[in-house]
């Protein structure tokens, strides 16, 4: 089982010829999520099976710290059907510490992500599977894969580092000081946002935290697929195999990254999934009717797109409604039953009442009248109030203001109160 310090040591012989080693790199299964999530992971997996050697998945294989059993279950036998890449020319090596094992079989080779993690002490489902022996948890670990059958042995050392709070992440990676081991293909995986490719997160790492000198840098968490080239170290992150979030850049193909260590080139391969469609309208004083009428049409047109599928619709209303029509006169979930039985629809309404010609006159009022928010506010109070026919006269005396007062508070009930009395 265990060689004595094959690879505790490292053999210095540097690596001369050329390398024939392919890696599949998918992540983000998020098992446990939906119906899709177990399935389109498998078919990301089998699919780099038949074409890689070495399996790779870089954190979130499951979508919850603890995930049910049957969840586990499903993943055990989907990561069993995944083993043996590379038509049993693969061997591999665990190395932790000083203890080097060497598996009978070819595993997925993974990391717990940010939704895997546990506090200190407690056990993540990554490395659960990875006791088990269903897959390696890379986390900390040297795994080496050689490739036998050439004149020389092709080999790949993978390292990485399992997710942490993303403020934490450099000063993790320095504590841990991750070095490539020579005679290697060296990889480098992990789990985290990265600050030039999600310039907003400003917590997060830099490519210049990354360990330097690997060949290639395999990332997950990102959910849309990229590649990316930062002084002298190439990322590809394959993105979820599976739609979590319904954001517009999901809505591009899904798959995984095929790396050939041969040309050093990575190919996206596009998986079959649930086809995604992210739709956004936008109005301007629109009546209710209308904006259903074009939503119709829109989600006609995706059902055209995509027939018998069964496709997952996120549709985004944005804009504002004609004046005096209630935010609650747009009934969009509607919408959601009528469609219900051909899509997996979801609408998010943002329509705003107060059009922009509104918004525009509440602020010259403001200005020319030098009056303040709450002034303006309140006369735009009174002025609902007469729309709805209701006369100043008819109103307790003198409450506007305090009507206002707690109306803008939030204070409902109170408000209510104020005008049963009498
Ligand atoms: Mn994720």
């Amino acid at each position: 089982m265990c060689s004595a310090g094959r690879w505790g040591l490292f053999r210095p012989s540097g690596f001369g010829g050329l390398l024939h080693l392919k890696l599949a790199v998918a992540s983000d299964f998020h098992f446990g999520f939906n119906a899709d999530a177990a399935e389109q992971a498998r078919t990301a997996l089998l699919d780099g099976k038949g074409k890689a050697d070495v399996l790779l998945a870089p954190g979130d294989l499951f979508d919850t710290r603890v995930p049910r059993q049957e969840t586990v279950h499903e993943a055990i036998r989907i990561f069993q059907e995944a083993k043996g890449a590379g038509e049993g020319r693969i061997s591999v090596t665990v190395v932790e510490g000083s203890v080097e094992r060497q598996l009978d079989t070819n595993p997925v080779i993974g990391i717990y992500g940010t939704h895997e993690r546990r506090a200190k002490g407690l056990t993540n489902v990554i490395e659960l599977l990875h006791s088990a022996g269903v897959m390696v948890n890379c986390h900390a670990r040297k795994v080496i894969a050689e490739k036998s059958g050439g004149k020389k042995p092709d080999r790949v050392c993978i390292q990485g580092m399992g997710g942490v709070p993303e403020e934490m992440a450099a000063q993790a990676l320095k504590l841990m000081s991750f070095k490539p081991v020579p005679g290697c293909f060296n990889v480098f995986m992990f789990h985290q946002s990265v600050r030039e490719l999600i310039p907003q997160d400003e917590s997060a790492m830099t490519m210049a935290d990354l360990p330097d000198g690997f060949d290639l840098y395999v990332n997950g968490h990102i959910h849309w697929r990229q590649e990316f080239h930062e002084a002298g170290k190439h990322l590809i992150i394959p993105g979820s195999t599976v739609v979590t979030q319904m954001k517009a850049n999901e809505a591009n193909p899904k798959g995984y990254y095929l790396y050939d260590t041969d040309g050093r080139k990575a190919e996206f391969v596009a998986t079959k999934t649930r086809p995604f469609f992210y739709r956004e309208l936008k109005f301007d004083s629109a009546l209710p009717q209308q904006v259903l009428a074009e939503a119709r049409e829109a989600l006609e047109t995706v059902l055209r797109t995509a027939p018998h599928s069964m496709p997952q619709v996120k549709l985004k209303l944005a804009g504002t409604l004609a004046g005096g029509v209630p935010q609650g006169a747009l009934e969009a979930s509607s919408l959601e039953r009528e469609f219900g039985q051909k899509m997996l629809l979801s609408v998010d309404s943002q329509m705003n009442s107060m059009s922009l010609r509104d918004k525009i006159e509440f602020l010259r009022r403001m200005r020319e009248q030098s009056k303040s928010a709450a002034e303006v506010g309140m006369d735009i109070l009174k002025e609902r109030l007469r729309q709805k026919g209701v006369l100043p006269s008819e109103l307790p005396a003198n409450c506007e203001g305090e009507l206002f007062e707690l109306l803008s508070q939030g204070e409902v009930d109170k408000a209510m109160a104020l005008l049963m009395v009498e």
